[in-house]
């Protein structure tokens, strides 16, 4: 993109103008440096100094989503990232808008999501000399460690490189955040056209493929020969990785069981014969050989060790990460394989053939007989149509309709809501589920569910705990105003984990974990031109969902729960701290 230049180009022997020069500027080049590489989707919340960029960004075909909040703006970016293997783009503001982006950075950095959050900043001198500017602040020195690298551009001519850089850093080895910060005054620097198209840079192989040496391959096969009670654990970077057909491979030609972390779910169907996910408590603290593709020992699999795992030391893990400091973070790998998921699973695959790799099928008839107990057991809880509805009440109407609609994406966030929608609905495809992630955040509901309506124009059912949609709730307008195929389902609890807290000091305000009972949710997407409706049974449910889905209008179904229905964080609560004094003080602590 060009500018008809203003200036002219004066022969000094002759007076005579030589032709108008094209310009370009700093705004057209940054557009002009994305576009170049492949991102066309920028979401934003406008204002001083990139009002502009985003509308010339429009201007120019690019989307531009405008959101009413930053940090939700840089949850859709950030997956939008996780979704397409590309850095998602959140422009914001300078101090409080970047302030606001930035939780999502470093979300984004803690789930390994490539994402680049670009602010505008103050003026540079003025900021420099603390002499009090409009929304003066050091924003490169704070974005720093939260993010994998963070760059500012102070000249139009660094714009092509800047960006390179930017999306380099974020896509390549570990995915992450990175920080560009860009000084108003930049984006109006005026350039000549040609020159400027000439700093563009186009990142030729930003994630390189890295595939692992063949001696450890050789080693993690060895380990995997030794197997009598194998399992495979698939994380979201086996998601990220999309190399679906090979995990699937991998899974089906070993025979091994695999559970998957919450959103690797649907890499492979959860009705596999081979899924373990009823079974997490068994094949955790059974398996002798742990194949992790993609996956953190974190604390989501108690750091690898300690009770749920069984006997010390009764295991042996192949790690497969594309990090290698992830290694041995939390307990001794016995063969790691660094590299892209894709070039591991692949030789993992290859150095397989005829070393009679299978597991013993008594192992397999274990897991089988425990899952299908477990999911027997459910099953009964599913049927109820208990009023007010309880979360499996709920639940069940949801799994049949992502049964019947496999092609529907899942967001998911809450405490309880979080905890039991993931092990009662089913997902098919992969990434088709995308939740709270490694920092259980609440909020990003409704970035995640404009995200993934944008990127794969799918029908989205954002299953929301009330608490979790207060955090993101005013993006329904945004979902209204670009016309959305997101069906938001509130779990609505009248409060966090329950709606019947009491106030332990007898006082008049309400205990600190509940809401407005009754909230009409619903009306607030009404108010927007959305569909409403206040659901109170499992039948009124589905059919509210099921119109929706068909509509592929923006909806907000207020699904009333029974208050007493949820456990304290879920099932987390082993985690809240706890105290002898204050459970002596509190008898009500200790229920
Ligand atoms: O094998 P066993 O027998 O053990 O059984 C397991 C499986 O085998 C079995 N299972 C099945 N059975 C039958 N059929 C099927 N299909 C099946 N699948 C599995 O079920 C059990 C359990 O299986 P699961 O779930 O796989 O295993 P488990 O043990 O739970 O796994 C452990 C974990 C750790 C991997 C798992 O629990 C997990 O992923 N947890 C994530 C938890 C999480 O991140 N929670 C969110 C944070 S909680 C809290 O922090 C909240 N806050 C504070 C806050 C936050 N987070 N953020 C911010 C910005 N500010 C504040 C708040 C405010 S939550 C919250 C709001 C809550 O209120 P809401 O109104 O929103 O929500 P409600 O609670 O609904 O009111
Ligand atoms: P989960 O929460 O599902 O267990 P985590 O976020 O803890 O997953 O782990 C994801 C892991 O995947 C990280 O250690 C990250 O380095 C790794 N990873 C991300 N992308 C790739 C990739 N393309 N190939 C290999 N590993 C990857
Ligand atoms: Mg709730």
């Amino acid at each position: 993109m060009t500018l008809s230049g203003s200036a002219q180009d004066m022969d000094a022997g002759t007076g005579e103008a030589d032709a108008p020069k094209e310009q370009t500027d700093g705004f057209h080049l940054v557009i002009d440096a994305l576009k170049l590489n492949g991102i066309n989707t920028i979401y934003n919340v406008p204002g001083i100094p990139i009002t502009d960029l985003g509308r010339y960004a429009q201007a120019q075909g690019m989307r531009v989503i405008s959101f009413r909040h930053e940090q939700n703006a840089g949850y859709a970016a950030s997956v939008a990232g996780f979704l397409t293997k590309k850095p998602g783009i959140c422009m914001t503001v300078s101090a409080p808008g970047f302030l606001n982006g930035l939780t999502a950075l470093a979300n984004a950095t803690t789930n390994c999501w490539p994402m680049i959050l670009i602010s505008g900043s103050s003026e540079r001198e003025i900021v420099d000399l603390a002499q009090g500017d409009y929304e003066e602040m050091d924003q490169l020195s704070i974005a720093r460690p939260f993010c994998k690298a963070a760059y500012r551009l102070n000249h139009a001519e660094d714009i092509g490189i800047a960006i390179a850089r930017a999306i380099r850093s974020a896509v390549s080895g570990r995915p992450g955040g990175v920080y560009l910060d860009i000084p108003g005054a930049m984006l109006g620097e005026v350039m000549d056209a040609a020159e400027g198209a000439k700093t563009l840079v186009e990142v030729i192989d930003p994630a390189a493929r890295q595939r692992p040496a063949p001696d450890a391959v050789a080693r993690a096969i060895d380990v995997m020969k030794g197997a009598e009670r194998p399992l495979i654990i698939l994380g979201k970077g086996a998601a990220y990785d999309q190399s679906d057909d090979q995990i699937r491979e991998l899974v089906e030609k070993s025979g091994y069981p695999f559970l998957p972390m919450s959103m690797a779910k649907g890499l492979l169907p959860d009705t596999h014969p081979q899924c373990a996910a009823a079974a997490r408590s068994l094949v955790l603290k059974d398996a002798d050989v742990v194949i992790m593709v993609g996956a953190r020992l974190n604390w989501l699999l108690s750091h690898g060790k300690g009770r749920q795992w069984g006997a010390a030391g009764n295991k042996r893990f192949i790690q497969i990460d594309i990090d290698a400091e992830e290694m041995d973070s939390n307990v001794e790998i016995a063969a790691p394989l660094v590299g892209d998921v894709g070039s591991c699973v692949s030789a993992l695959i290859e150095g397989m053939e005829d070393r009679g790799i299978a597991p013993p099928k008594e192992w397999l008839d274990t897991v089988h007989a425990k899952a299908e107990a477990n999911m027997e057991k459910m099953a009964a809880r599913l049927q109820n149509n208990n009023v007010p509805m309880d979360y499996h009440a709920a639940l069940g109407v949801l799994k049949q309709v992502f049964t019947e609609q496999p092609d529907t994406i899942l967001v998911n966030e809450g405490a309880n809501t979080l905890d039991m929608a993931r092990s009662i609905v089913n997902i098919q495809k992969p990434r088709h589920r995308i939740d709270v992630g490694t920092w259980g955040v609440m909020g990003i509901g409704m970035g995640a569910a404009i995200a993934a309506a944008i990127e794969t124009g799918k029908n989205v059912v954002a299953v929301e705990g009330d608490s979790a949609f207060g955090f993101c709730g005013m993006e329904v307008e945004t979902i209204c105003r670009y016309n959305l195929p997101v069906c938001v389902v509130i779990f609505n609890n009248n409060g966090i984990y329950r709606g019947d807290g009491e106030n332990w000091s007898g006082g008049d305000d309400p205990a600190t974990t509940v809401f407005v009972p009754d909230a009409r949710y619903d009306k607030m997407m009404e108010a927007f031109g959305g569909v409403g409706a206040w659901v109170k049974t499992p039948d009124e449910l589905r059919r509210a969902v099921n119109e929706a889905l068909a509509s592929r209008k923006p909806t907000l179904i207020n699904a009333a729960i029974d208050p007493a229905a949820g456990k304290e964080s879920g099932n987390i609560g082993n985690l809240n701290p706890q105290s002898v004094v204050a459970q002596a003080r509190y008898p009500q602590a200790r229920k």
